[in-house]
């Protein structure tokens, strides 16, 4: 059985701090192989859950106070189930946020205490921010006996984030972490909501993710805009095609006739989404067919259109793609998630890994005078309660 040495310690620190057994919680943090600011438009996303989570451990209190520990800012933040408000503090959001979702669906909770802690590396485009969001939606759905189907749980805690962190993310990074399954991608239709898992095959090849150490601070006002975009253009082409809903249902050829005349830049974005959700489909096939090659560089013409046309990658994103661009070894690389920082996934062959991450390493800290952090991710199971 898999052991999980920081659900042991939250429930240590909780059980320190509050002299009784808590209910512990694990939610991972992912990968997106392919499919990247399709989640928005109603397109398809080919995540996975990985071995990097949050973890919280939850209890009952007598009043309707809700009392959070962070293990790893030794921070604790107070609130009220009567005052649930966003926070300057920013990670007590995450949680109370989640909680403010359970009190506006009209489900009943009480007061608790939580101790969160986790590995997910925070600003690194790993979804931090999901995982503890998940932790909380399932802890408090367990601990208040609430009975809300998984899907709920993902919807409520992309509600939070739109509300208390302010940002309008799309499903993907809380299905991903609530849906994950060990060695499987998620294909997820992001209209409809239907899942199909597809198993990870890649012998000898593994995924290493380069972490740029840049935290995306402009990601959340610049996603924000993004979606502003992409909903210009669907606009544009709703004049003449009332049936088009969203990105999903435009075609290049509308795109041409209907929104390049008009504006350049919206052009430049919708073209990039539209040309993502058909890589996607052919990356879920190459993938389907042990094609690693193919898939790989699709995944190169991705990080191109994300920072060339849809323009959310940085300097460091683009020098760390480049420098594998050529590599042998490594048969596909790009920017994941929202962008502006945070890391590159990367496929390469197992027996080259080590030299690959030595000379990156090394590139990086000349180039961008920065040190670079890698992880290599394993692919694991979603959102569970951890019993201890
Ligand atoms: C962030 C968002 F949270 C996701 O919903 C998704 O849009 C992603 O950026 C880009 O694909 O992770």
């Amino acid at each position: 059985m898999q052991t999980f040495p920081i659900a042991h310690a939250v429930h240590n620190r909780y059980t320190e701090l509050y002299q009784d057994k808590p209910l512990v919680v694990r939610s991972p943090g992912r990968v997106n192989i392919i499919g990247e600011h399709t989640d928005y438009n109603e397109g398809f996303v080919l995540p996975a859950a990985i071995d990097k989570a949050a973890y919280v451990a939850i209890g009952h209190r007598s009043d309707n106070n809700i009392r959070l520990f962070a293990e790893e800012l030794d921070e604790t933040f107070e609130s009220s189930l009567s005052t649930l408000a966003p926070s300057d503090k920013g990670w007590p959001n995450y949680i109370l946020g989640v909680a403010d979702q359970f009190l506006k669906s009209g489900y009943t909770i009480g007061g608790f205490n939580l101790v969160l802690s986790g590995d997910v590396p925070i600003g690194a485009g790993l979804s931090s921010s999901a995982a503890i969001e998940c932790a909380t939606g399932f802890a408090l759905n367990e601990l208040f006996q609430t009975a809300i189907p998984r899907l709920e749980l993902v919807k409520m805690a992309q509600r939070a984030e739109h509300l208390f962190a302010g940002v309008r993310v799309g499903i993907m990074d809380m299905f991903a972490s609530a849906f994950g399954k060990k060695d499987h991608v998620i294909k997820l239709d992001c209209r409809s909501l239907d899942y199909e898992y597809v198993p990870l095959k890649m012998e000898g090849i593994k995924i290493v993710l380069f972490n740029t150490n840049i935290e995306h601070s402009l990601a959340s006002s610049e996603y924000n805009t993004r979606r502003q975009q992409c909903e210009a253009g669907v606009a544009l082409i709703q004049k003449h095609h009332p049936e088009v809903h969203s990105l999903r249902d435009a075609t290049m050829a509308m795109l041409h006739q209907y929104v390049e005349p008009v504006d350049a830049l919206i052009y430049k974005r919708c073209k990039y989404v539209v040309e993502e959700k058909e890589r996607l489909l052919q990356g879920c096939e190459d993938l389907r067919h042990g094609d690693i090659k193919a898939l790989g560089q699709k995944m190169f013409q991705t990080h191109d259109g994300l920072s060339k046309e849809y323009e959310v990658s940085c300097k460091e994103l683009d020098f760390l793609v480049d420098r594998v661009r050529n590599n042998e070894a490594v048969l596909g690389a790009r920017m994941m998630g929202g962008g502006f920082g945070g890391c590159t996934i990367n496929l390469v062959r197992e027996e080259a890994i080590e030299a690959l991450v030595q000379e990156t390493t090394a590139a990086y800290a000349k180039q961008m005078n920065r040190e670079l952090l890698t992880y290599i991710a394993l692919i694991e199971d979603g959102t569970s309660v951890i019993p201890i």
